[in-house]
């Protein structure tokens, strides 16, 4: 259950849930930049997942703030994990919305690389990062309708979003763009 946007054959959806138990080809984990397993997604990832993920990512070394980087998914549904990292949030004046947007651009980009059809993303940096939902959620949902309108892959991207309040968030977020674009919401 949840509600979804179509462009063409492409897809957005939101939905409620965990990410590590999504199958989309790909999940994105909202890592650091060092890439050492930390808590929120990232530990739920790699616990799940098991240790040849943190194996992976120690060979990659870092990622910067913005950028996205691919591992295999261990022991999970999906085949890769593409760990993107978000901004640390300070006052929502210091570049904050640019990283964010890089970061799930980047994401995507990694994806479209490996020619994949689904994709699904937590609510980046709005946890231990401290970005406010309602701050963070139209620019997540920007930048992925932007590039959903403009490459071939990926063709799903699903926001897992981690409780209602989240949810009505992004929901709320997405109902807006939808307006401003004369696009359709479907729930589903
Ligand atoms: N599935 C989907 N969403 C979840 C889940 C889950 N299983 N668990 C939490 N969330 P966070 P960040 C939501 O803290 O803010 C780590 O230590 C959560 O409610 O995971 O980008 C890393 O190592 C929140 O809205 O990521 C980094 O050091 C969102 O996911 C740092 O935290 C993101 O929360 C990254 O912080």
């Amino acid at each position: 259950m949840g509600v979804r946007v179509r462009l063409g054959n492409k897809i957005l959806e939101l939905v409620t849930g965990d990410i590590t138990e999504q199958d989309t080809e790909a999940i994105v984990n909202a890592a650091n930049e060092r890439l050492i397993p930390g808590g929120g997604v990232d530990g739920a990832i790699h616990r799940k997942g098991g240790p040849s993920i943190a194996e992976e990512a120690r060979k990659i070394g870092r990622c910067p703030t913005g950028q996205a980087v691919v591992t295999g998914a261990g022991r999970l549904k999906a085949r890769y994990v593409i760990h993107a990292v978000g901004p640390i949030y300070r006052d929502g004046r210091s570049g904050e919305a640019d990283l964010l947007a890089s970061a799930y651009r980047e994401a995507l980009k990694r994806a479209r690389e490996l020619g994949l059809k689904s994709v699904a993303f937590p609510s980046l940096s709005t946890g231990a990062y401290g970005y406010p939902l309602e701050e963070a959620a139209p620019v997540a949902l920007g930048t992925i309708l932007s590039f959903l309108k403009e490459n071939e892959y990926p063709q799903l991207v699903r926001m897992v979003l981690w409780g209602e309040k989240a949810y009505e968030a992004y929901r709320h977020a997405l109902a807006e763009l939808v307006k401003r674009e004369g696009l359709a919401m479907e729930e589903f």
